[in-house]
């Protein structure tokens, strides 16, 4: 029996409510910061939670669901089968093997290919329509294995790739000069990671670029602790693990920002991981970096032609040479 009763001459529901569906793959660290940032946000009608592990994913399940009296409304699902995800609107893959003691970076990446080999497709046969995004590492690398993996076209499959990067460059920028870090804009490209490429250029804080100040006013040491600001960043991932374990509510929240952006059709610019040939000399074959990019609900709509130095571009090059030799040890 019904809580409540109809009013008279009702109408049918309509059809047109659009019902919003995002699926997390691996509940670990990142993919639990990442949902219940989705959902502190109201970014999904319905959230829906993968792992293997099938104590952990009802338990993490269970406890959002006992947080549903101070929350918006979403209905949260969980099973380590994947039918749960069926119809998502957006799949954000976190799912990963922990590397061993003394592993080597291209063994990890092949245990990480594995579990790609049954997720992607599966996601994609079940959510035939949606976009993948993904935060698992090395990202660059699994984003071109899961467009390979899914068959998508390539506006629908994402690395989250320098967009944390460039939210921790953005903080420390704003540190420096004691502004509201959302008053910065300032991107970081090119492989998320050690080899990211920092550009200073297009520093700009309140429509002032950075460099151009400092150099009027003959400021001669910033260019020096903007180079350490760029080197914080790379350390930063580092210190935190070597700190806390993990990383996680950073990538919870910059996870967050890209899946409201798609799901709201907010078409705002990320730098996220797309694939990147014939962008800045960047040839040999289909590789993923990261370059800032127009985001909506269709995906990737577009590229931004940022202007890049010649050593910038140099550097964009180089990682994707040292990104395609790994891609081609992996037989795709
Ligand atoms: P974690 O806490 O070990 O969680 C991984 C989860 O994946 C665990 O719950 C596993 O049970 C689960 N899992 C493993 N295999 C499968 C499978 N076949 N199917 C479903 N679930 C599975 O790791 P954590 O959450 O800390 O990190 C997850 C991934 O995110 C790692 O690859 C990190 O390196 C990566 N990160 C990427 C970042 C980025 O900016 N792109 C940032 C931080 C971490």
């Amino acid at each position: 029996q019904a809580f409540f009763k109809p009013i008279q001459n009702t109408a049918p529901p309509s059809p047109t409510a659009r019902h919003i569906k995002i699926s997390v793959i691996g509940v670990g660290n990142v993919g639990m910061a990442i949902a219940q940032t989705i959902l502190t946000q109201d970014l999904a009608d319905e959230l829906a939670l993968v792992d293997a592990k099938a104590d952990k994913l009802r338990g993490e399940m269970l406890d959002l669901q006992h947080a549903a009296a101070f929350l918006p409304r979403t209905n949260i699902r969980a099973s380590v089968d994947y039918s749960v995800t069926a119809a998502s609107d957006l799949c954000i893959v976190t799912a990963g093997a922990r590397q061993l003691p003394g592993e080597s970076r291209l063994n990890l990446l092949q245990r990480n290919v594995s579990l790609f080999q049954t997720i992607i497709p599966t996601l994609a046969r079940y959510s035939p329509d949606s976009i993948l995004l993904i935060v698992s590492n090395p990202v660059d690398i699994l984003t071109y294995v899961a467009w390979k993996l899914s068959g998508f076209p390539s506006n629908r499959v994402i690395g989250s790739g320098t967009n944390l990067d460039s939210s921790r460059f953005r903080f420390l920028i704003a540190d420096h000069l004691d502004v509201n870090a959302q008053d910065v804009q300032a991107y970081i490209v090119g492989e998320h990671g050690d080899s990211s490429v920092a550009l200073w250029s297009s520093i700009s804080v309140g429509g002032v670029p950075v460099l151009s100040f400092l150099k009027n006013q003959q400021i001669k040491h910033e260019k020096e602790s903007l180079e350490h600001i760029h080197k914080a960043v790379v350390d930063g991932a580092y210190e935190v693990i070597s700190l806390k374990g993990y990383t996680s509510w950073a990538i919870g929240y910059s996870v967050a920002s890209l899946a409201r952006t798609i799901l709201r059709d907010q078409r705002r610019i990320h730098p996220i991981s797309v694939i990147a040939r014939g962008f800045h000399g960047i040839e040999g074959g289909d590789v993923f970096l990261s370059l800032p990019a127009q985001l909506g609900r269709d995906g990737i709509l577009g590229v931004a032609d940022v202007c890049l130095t010649e050593e910038e571009a140099q550097k964009l090059r180089h990682s994707a040479q040292t990104i395609l030799e790994l891609q081609s040890q992996l037989g795709f």
